[in-house]
């Protein structure tokens, strides 16, 4: 192979890198699909021509690779924590007073808000800046291998950008589809008289677990990130909100509704503020997520079980519909605890958990 190849193989893509990034991260399309597509082909064709050049972090990657015949298990560095849940304004406000108590402190709490997404948490390590494993959060201890699978969704970049790149980074994150996504797959899916999804979410998850990476490639999916995990070789900020900066600013995609607050109040307003909007947001959003902004303080405050004392998810009402039960999952964890998910043809799901009987 020359060097010419393999300077065309580099330009192009960098091309196509920096045309996601525009793209995904910075909502700013740069070029047209078409100049898009035809960077893409170039590059698929080079690579088909010089096996030997291709990489796992190539944007060519994004199509998807061979079919798997399991998926196999990943133990999480640090566990995936789940979320206490508030219904009521008076819940979040005791949820700020037991904060302040804990810490000792009269000071107003600062808070970050963010939209809690209708999907998937998902776990995504980078090593040296290269997507190297991601995975479910499947009972928090150990999920399932999905690398192939994330791989293929156009806003997870395969390669982090600019500077100050950690050795390791686990970034965590929902993976989701929005509403035109769904709509427009349920509608192809429905002219080929194939199996429809009865919303967003079911959708999402349908299409991650797939073992054939290309099927998960052809699904509209989308992920924002909201924290990170393992961190090696390199401090980042000491905020909650300068994180998500930060990781921005390597190419991870951040829900641009996320914000900083001053004090419980504030977060209240965001709460209602958004839940005005929750019908004209391009995805589904079951309620918000608020932390503690200090990285220090929420050092301070710990775990209390599997949930942090430092993160609260503020839930939506639950919308009364009439629904179809269309089929109930049942997921026993290691521990005997058993989950029940009914699947229904609205998308406010209803999670009864129980103690299984020993
Ligand atoms: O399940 C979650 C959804 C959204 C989260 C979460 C989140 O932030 C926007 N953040 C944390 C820290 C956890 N679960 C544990």
């Amino acid at each position: 192979m020359s060097d010419n190849v393999l300077e065309q193989i580099q330009s192009l893509r960098a091309q196509l890198e920096e045309y996601n990034y525009q793209y995904y991260v910075l909502d700013n399309p740069t070029v047209p699909d078409a100049e898009y597509d035809r960077a893409m082909q170039s590059l698929l064709k080079l690579e088909m021509a010089h096996p030997e050049c291709v990489s796992a972090d190539s944007p060519s990657q994004k199509v998807g690779g061979e079919a798997l015949a399991k998926f196999d298990q990943v133990t999480h560095r640090i566990p995936m924590l789940s979320l206490d849940n508030a219904f009521e304004d008076h819940d979040l406000v005791a949820f700020n007073r037991r904060i302040k108590e804990r810490l000792g402190t009269a000071e107003p709490i600062g808070y970050c808000c963010e939209p809690k997404l209708d999907g998937l948490a998902v776990s995504i390590v980078y090593e040296n800046g290269v997507l190297v494993q991601a995975a479910t959060r499947g009972d928090g201890q150990v999920g399932e291998n999905i690398t192939e699978n994330v791989k293929t969704i156009r806003n997870i970049p395969l390669k982090l950008r600019g500077e100050d790149i950690p050795k390791l980074i686990e970034v965590r994150g929902e993976v989701f589809m929005d509403l035109e996504g769904f709509k427009r797959l349920n509608e192809k899916n429905e002219a080929k008289g194939d199996k429809t999804f009865a919303n967003p979410r079911n959708a999402a998850a349908g299409s991650l677990r797939q073992l054939d990476p290309k099927i998960t490639a052809s699904r509209p999916l989308r992920f924002y990130a909201y924290s990170t995990g393992q961190v090696e070789g390199l401090a980042l900020p000491n905020e909650h909100f300068a994180q998500l900066m930060r990781l921005k600013s390597y190419g991870l995609p951040v829900c641009p509704e996320t914000k900083c607050v001053v004090d419980v109040a504030q977060a209240l307003e965001y709460y209602q503020d958004i839940g005005q909007r929750r019908a004209q947001l391009a995805y589904e959003i079951d309620g918000v997520v608020i932390k503690v902004n200090d990285k220090t303080l929420q050092n301070q405050l710990g775990f209390v079980a599997r949930a942090p004392r430092w993160a609260i998810a503020f839930k939506f009402p639950a919308q009364e519909e009439l629904t179809t039960l269309l089929d109930v999952e049942f997921q026993v964890g290691r521990t005997g605890a058993m989950g029940v998910t009914p699947n229904s043809n609205v998308s406010n799901r209803t999670q009864l958990e129980f103690q299984m009987a020993a």
